[in-house]
């Protein structure tokens, strides 16, 4: 696995972690999908149902796939053997791709400006320089607005362990401006 990976790993469970018990459990899951769904200003109710199945699916591929023990709790041990077998996790981060990106264009002309992803950014957990760095690099036009398909394609790279270099690893880095 990349460092860079790794990395990216890392901060996702922490962020996954949403009630900050240091596992990863269904209820972290609801609570982020609040979160989210709060923050989708103008979406309708289809999407954001979409993306509350989206993270139940999230949890569900999660606790099948990586608690070991069975105990109900996936720990930060546990949670990076899916760096072992990503092609297991590929529909769910296709369709929580799709959800996400989804609420960023309640108006479907297939561009997402720079306030409603802060904001639905911001509802994960993602700091705000980062949020802003990762938004630069996704090319925002002269509008100042990014494509659907380009974030979407920018989630499923995210979770990928061989992949460096890419946009979401500003997310992780410290911001130097
Ligand atoms: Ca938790
Ligand atoms: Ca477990
Ligand atoms: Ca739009």
């Amino acid at each position: 696995m990349r460092p860079e990976a790794l990395e990216r790993v890392k901060l996702i469970f922490v962020l996954l972690d949403t009630d900050g018990n240091g596992v990863l459990e269904a209820v972290d899951f609801e609570l982020m999908a609040d979160r989210v769904v709060a923050a989708a200003t103008g979406s309708d109710h289809a999407a954001k149902d979409a993306i509350v199945v989206a993270f139940r699916k999230y949890w569900t591929t999660l606790e099948t796939e990586l608690d070991a023990n069975r105990d109900g709790a996936i720990t930060f041990e546990e949670y990076t053997a899916c760096v072992l077998s990503p092609e297991r996790f590929d529909e769910t981060i296709g369709q929580f791709a799709e959800a996400l990106a989804a609420l960023g264009d309640p108006d479907g002309d297939g561009l997402i400006e720079r306030p409603l992803f802060v904001a639905l950014m911001t509802a994960i957990g993602f700091d705000l320089p980062n949020i802003h760095a990762i938004f630069d690099v996704f090319q925002p036009n002269d509008a100042d607005r990014i494509t659907v398909d380009i974030w979407v394609e920018g989630i499923k790279d995210y979770y990928l362990p061989h992949k460096a270099g890419i946009a979401g690893d500003q997310l992780v880095r410290i911001p130097t401006s």
